[in-house]
């Protein structure tokens, strides 16, 4: 494959900006690769700046659940771009998709869009701080809640990518207030809820694991959260930003039947433009400015642009069918992977919800990050060259979750188990 305007590109980036990326993961380090320049995508395909094709199981982190240029977001951007692009005033846009996502997720009564999905973690761990008067927060390890400072503690993603423990630039007594606890281990939780209950704002948790790999919640993990939660009288935050209206219309929290008492959304709502959004009980969420006296602000939130590439995303979610189909594909795509390192003698553990995927070179199960972490990196970084060569599109790290958008179609699923077959073999 050619890769030379890459090549080009990236040797120009690295003297322009750092690693030449605007992001770590993408600068595929830790693969032992460097990055794809992307010219364009359409459909389930991302194009480099070479013109090579190949198969995007990344869908820019998992907002392109519809694939890439879907029609009707197109459309629906088009047609704000006619009329401008940012007010810094209130839009009839940002009423629309309020109440599709109050309507969609019923622990959420009010929300509050943001840009980002580390703003919306960093602000609804601000508001469960004014709330409850108190001041540390619960995490989990190999949850990452985006790059605010509190929250870069034993976090996954591009820390976990990386193997860095947190960020030197975070004042030891930012973090000195923030727990992290094995992910899934209920035992743990509660004793710390015994401790230390009282002088808990917040547990924050991304209920479906998807920046270690992708963990599911095991048990009653999120029960007890929530449990323990009401017992400590401190509110339970879910991140969905990855899983929000991609599990399932209602996110993680209806798929596993929690209530929790805010809820962070990203990616998807965005329709792939840059938003997020915090929301919750109307008690809590009064609380904010100006209806209340915590203050949060962004003159680019709710921007136009960005809340029709959401509506209209929200529209074509809500089609009957549209999630069992995505279910159908994503269960075709686990078992063709899992079927082609069978076949190749080779010991992989696959984890899936919905269409998040998670394929650890680890014996496995793997309920924790620790058990993520016994994955073999080395192998991993192999097939993620051997999948790449072959057309396929995967994220450059162990601890990042695969997407299947409802764009991806039988023959691509083929073609992907097919290379999946081939890379066992050469790996
Ligand atoms: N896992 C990250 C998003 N949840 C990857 C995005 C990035 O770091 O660029």
């Amino acid at each position: 494959m050619n890769r030379k305007t890459s090549d080009t590109l990236y040797r120009k980036a690295l003297s322009l900006m750092p690693g030449g990326v605007n992001s770590p993961v993408r600068a595929c380090r830790s693969v032992g690769a460097d990055p794809l320049f992307i010219k364009s995508a359409e459909g389930s395909r991302i194009v480099d700046a070479d013109g090579n094709a190949y198969i995007d199981y990344v869908g820019s982190w998992g907002p392109m659940i519809l694939g890439h240029r879907h029609p009707a977001v197109v459309d629906s951007i088009r047609q704000v771009l006619e009329k401008g692009t940012s007010f810094g005033a209130p839009t009839q846009l940002e009423v629309e998709l309020a109440e599709m996502v109050v309507e969609a997720v019923p622990s959420v009564q009010m929300v509050r869009m943001v840009n980002s999905g580390t703003e919306a973690t960093m602000s609804a761990i601000r508001l469960a701080r004014g709330v409850t008067g108190r001041e540390a927060i619960v995490k989990f390890d190999g949850c990452y809640h985006g790059h605010a400072d509190s929250l870069l503690v034993e976090a996954g993603s591009g820390v976990a990518t990386l193997g860095i423990p947190g960020s030197p630039g975070v004042p030891g007594s930012f973090v000195a207030q923030t727990y992290s606890l094995p992910y899934n281990d209920t035992e743990a939780i509660k004793q710390l809820m015994v401790r230390q209950g009282n002088g808990i704002a917040a547990v924050i948790v991304e209920p479906v694991a998807g920046n270690m790999g992708l963990v599911a919640p095991a048990g009653n993990f999120l029960q007890t959260l929530r449990d323990e939660c009401s017992r400590s009288r401190c509110l339970l935050i879910f991140d969905e930003v990855m899983t929000g209206f991609r599990v399932a219309y209602g996110g993680a929290q209806s798929l596993y039947d929690i209530s929790p008492d805010l809820t962070c959304f990203g990616k998807i709502i965005g329709g792939g433009l840059p938003v997020g959004a915090y929301g919750g009980r109307k008690d809590i969420m009064e609380q904010v400015a100006p209806s209340g006296s915590i203050y949060q602000a962004g003159t680019l939130s709710g921007n136009p642009v960005a809340m029709a590439a959401g509506i209209a995303t929200l529209r074509e979610l809500k089609k009957p069918g549209f999630y069992s189909q995505l279910e159908e594909k994503s269960r075709i795509l686990a078992d063709g992977l899992q079927t082609a390192a069978e076949k190749a003698g080779r010991s992989v553990s696959l984890n899936r919800v919905g269409s998040m995927l998670g394929m650890f070179f680890a014996r496995g199960p793997v309920h924790s990050f620790a058990d993520a972490k016994t994955s073999d990196l080395e192998t991993f970084s192999s097939y993620y060259r051997q999948m790449l060569s072959r057309g396929i599109y995967l994220a450059p790290s162990q601890f990042e979750a695969l997407f299947v958008s409802a764009a991806h179609s039988a023959d691509d699923l083929q073609a992907t188990a097919d290379a999946a077959r081939a890379s066992f073999r050469a790996l």
